[in-house]
């Protein structure tokens, strides 16, 4: 087959919704633009363990650090699904994670700003997971056939992760003037943060076009965003909390929140790597990776010498 004709049995595959499966025929450019994001979100998932991971052993009830320590735990699983979805691509773990650790892999902004409090752990919960859910429940339509199954079964753990946020702001939000205080002071904080996880406005965003012909995305980030602001902006009420954006008004026109304008040039700057945390992530993320060596090598020499058994009871 030609080509030409290999593509036109490609795209005629995504537009029949067709899902896409490692040992298919792929254009080169549709094979790097997944194995980039799906990689990229796996970064994501292992770095977003460190900001929340911070409060572990700060929880302030035995309940509360039982529910901390599984979401961090299935946010480790989350990056685990998608390294293996990235790997049918043809990368090796090992040359992601070093791509993480060496700065040259991006990972999410949104984990390059500190937890101050314990009333950040409901807003991250609340924001950053309502934020990376919205995304995800796309993407459990994208094209890539492994991408999508591992989407699935995040989507549905990410889905408790948001509640439990929500209902930790909720309870902050009941007491007294202090805490009232810091729950307000945490939206404040990761507002602006969680819009800028969708990415560059459209007019801006290099990849977006081709990923949607692809089906790779099949909405827009400033069409998400959107979303995001629109189901925030009424979900606050039940905080009796604000939005620091004094911009946000109902547009009945467009049936939509209008909302104010984000700081491109704090964006870029975190993506760039100069955020409040970047040096900070990296280091804990080399200086992990350093002490788990021992961790590594043991797994490895207990499955050989599993192998070496089984080889030894089939002989
Ligand atoms: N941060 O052309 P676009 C989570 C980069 S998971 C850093 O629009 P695209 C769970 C982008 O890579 C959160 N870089 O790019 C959790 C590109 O650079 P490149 C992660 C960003 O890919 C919760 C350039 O800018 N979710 O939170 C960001 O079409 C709590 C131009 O941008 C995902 O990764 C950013 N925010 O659209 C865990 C979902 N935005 O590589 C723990 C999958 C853009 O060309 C605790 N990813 N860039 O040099 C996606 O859906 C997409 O990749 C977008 C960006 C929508 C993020």
């Amino acid at each position: 087959m030609s080509l030409h004709d290999l593509e036109k049995t490609f795209q005629d595959k995504i537009d029949k919704e067709i899902k896409i499966e490692p040992k298919d025929w792929m254009p080169e450019a549709y094979r790097k633009t997944n194995l980039r994001q799906i990689s990229q979100h796996a970064h994501s998932e292992i770095v977003g363990m460190l900001p929340e991971g911070n409060w572990i052993t700060r929880a302030p009830t035995l309940k509360r650090k039982a529910i901390l320590i599984a979401k961090v735990q299935d946010e480790a699983g989350h990056g685990l699904y998608l390294y293996s979805a990235a790997e049918t691509l043809g990368t090796s773990r090992e040359q992601m994670v070093e791509d993480l650790n060496s700065g040259k892999a991006k990972y999410s902004s949104i984990f390059n700003y500190p937890t101050l409090t314990w009333a950040d752990m409901g807003a991250v919960g609340w924001l950053v997971d309502g934020a990376a859910i919205l995304n995800q429940v796309m993407l459990c339509r994208t094209s890539y056939g492994p991408y999508a199954r591992a989407m699935v079964r995040i989507c549905k753990e990410e889905s408790f992760h948001q509640r439990q946020g929500f209902e930790t702001l909720l309870v902050l939000s009941k007491g007294t003037k202090e805490q009232k205080a810091m729950c307000q002071d945490a939206i404040n904080r990761w507002w602006w943060p969680s819009l800028m996880m969708f990415g560059p406005k459209d007019s801006e965003s290099t990849n977006s076009d081709q990923s949607i012909k692809w089906k790779i995305k099949r909405k827009t980030n400033d069409e998400l965003r959107q979303q995001f602001v629109d189901m925030i902006t009424e979900q606050i009420k039940l905080l009796g909390m604000t939005l620091p954006d004094e911009n946000i008004r109902w547009n009945k026109e467009r049936n939509h929140y209008d909302f104010g304008e984000i700081n491109w040039d704090e964006f870029w700057n975190v993506v760039k790597g100069n955020g409040p945390c970047n040096k900070q992530r990296l280091e804990v993320k080399n200086k992990d990776h350093q002490e788990g060596l021992w961790v590594r090598e043991a797994a490895l020499a207990y499955a050989e010498k599993k192998r070496l058994r089984v080889t030894a009871k089939v002989a």
